[in-house]
């Protein structure tokens, strides 16, 4: 059998690349704390991503845990239940209320048509999540913030390289939380950042990724440890020098997807956006048994046969978790319950070859019975 295909796989540069790039720190061993090249990677991200201000931390979840934090909220923050269980723990960590919106059944974003009906007078954010890449209705979001003077945190753990309009995606909302975890389109092994427009909410970040250390006898915050070491900031160097031919290549393999699988009754195929520059985060295929003739259980299974690890990328919903014992039910978001049953992610990164593409495609559609 060939060898395994997973769901995804690490970019990484050429190891000569990263020793390069690496080998300045035994001489100045100096290896966290923002070192030099913390500050590198920060400055050419904030070139890339086309904002004023972003601020590295260990990890996407820090990013959103912090900045919900440094906002200093309180009472219920309206967010989707169809995420990874970072974007809700960071809300209930933060002794702040999740109150779960319904998602949009063709961008699975959140559904702007229902989030004004949730809002009481105890709401204090909101917090959309640009899943797989998909942008959500900034517009719309915007307009419900401004009249009944919201937050808005994007999770856009997702979205890394991405314009909407031209504009780079951390440009929108109070903060926006990028993961750069090893499995993201852009990765530093572990990492994440905020961009934000408010320089107060820097500062607090800041604070707060340092134990509230604003000098060696001078601690003015209780803060806790998020900072991104050198090693980290090393890889973000070196993976950002190729991130425009990554993501073309991923396009590549998304564009062969698509021709695969376009057009087959019973397949939702992710939509395809105007005026967003994709990254090609995710490849996500909706089954629906009864047309296509197979269900996901039986996809994910014949591939998982072939050793190719397809996931079930949102499933359980985060509002369905048994961390929260029953706390909220998951029928008021039908239709993110609905997608979450039956969504498959299909194994997407650069190196991905085309004819193992096409092999996956074949085994998905010889999963149709009759
Ligand atoms: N918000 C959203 C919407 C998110 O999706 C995430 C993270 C976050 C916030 C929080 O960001 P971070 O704190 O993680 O920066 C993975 C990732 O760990 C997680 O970052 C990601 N979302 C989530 C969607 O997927 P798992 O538990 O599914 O990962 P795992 O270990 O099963 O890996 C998946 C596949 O990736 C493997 O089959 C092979 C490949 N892989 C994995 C690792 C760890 C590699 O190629 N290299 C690696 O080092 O969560």
């Amino acid at each position: 059998m060939a060898d395994k295909i997973l769901v995804t796989r690490s970019s990484m540069p050429d190891i000569e690349e990263y020793m390069d790039e690496i080998r300045s720190l035994w001489d100045t061993r100096w290896l966290t704390n923002m070192g030099p090249k913390h500050a590198r990677l920060q400055a050419e991200l904030r070139r890339y991503m086309g904002v004023e201000n972003v601020e590295l931390l260990t990890n996407g979840h820090m990013s959103l845990e912090l900045t919900l934090q440094a906002m200093n909220l309180q009472g219920e923050v309206i967010t989707t239940p169809f995420t990874f269980a970072s974007t809700t723990h960071a809300i209930v960590r933060n002794r702040l209320e999740p109150v779960f919106c319904d998602i949009n059944p063709v961008t699975f974003t959140i559904d702007t048509r229902q989030l004004e009906s949730l809002i009481t007078d105890r709401t204090c954010a909101i917090l959309p999540v640009h899943v797989y890449g998909n942008v959500c209705d900034i517009e719309e979001i915007e307009r419900i913030a401004h009249k009944y003077e919201l937050k808005v945190i994007y999770d856009a753990a997702h979205t890394f390289g991405e314009t909407y309009k031209g504009k780079g995606l951390g440009t929108f909302g109070d903060a926006s939380c990028f993961s750069f975890h090893a499995t993201k389109v852009f990765n530093t092994i572990e990492g994440g950042a905020v961009t934000y427009s408010d320089k107060r909410l820097g500062e607090k970040l800041y604070e707060l990724k340092n134990f509230g250390i604003h000098g060696p006898e001078e601690v003015d915050a209780v803060g806790a440890n998020a900072k991104m070491n050198e090693y980290c900031a090393a890889m973000g160097l070196c993976n950002l020098k190729h991130i425009d031919e990554e993501i073309i290549k991923r396009g590549r393999i998304a564009e062969r997807y698509r021709t695969g699988l376009s057009g087959v009754d019973g397949i939702q195929l992710n939509a395809i956006q105007a005026d967003v520059k994709c990254n090609y985060a995710y490849f996500p295929v909706v089954f629906e048994e009864k047309i296509f003739g197979a269900s996901r259980a039986e996809v994910c299974d014949a591939l998982a046969e072939q050793g190719i690890g397809a996931r079930k990328y949102f499933y359980p919903l985060t509002n369905t978790f048994t961390a929260f014992h029953g706390k909220y039910d998951a029928s008021q978001t039908p239709v993110a319950l609905h997608v979450s049953k039956r969504v498959l992610t299909l194994p997407l990164y650069a190196d991905l070859a085309i004819k193992e593409v096409d092999r996956i495609c074949e085994i998905i559609l010889n999963c149709r019975k009759g």
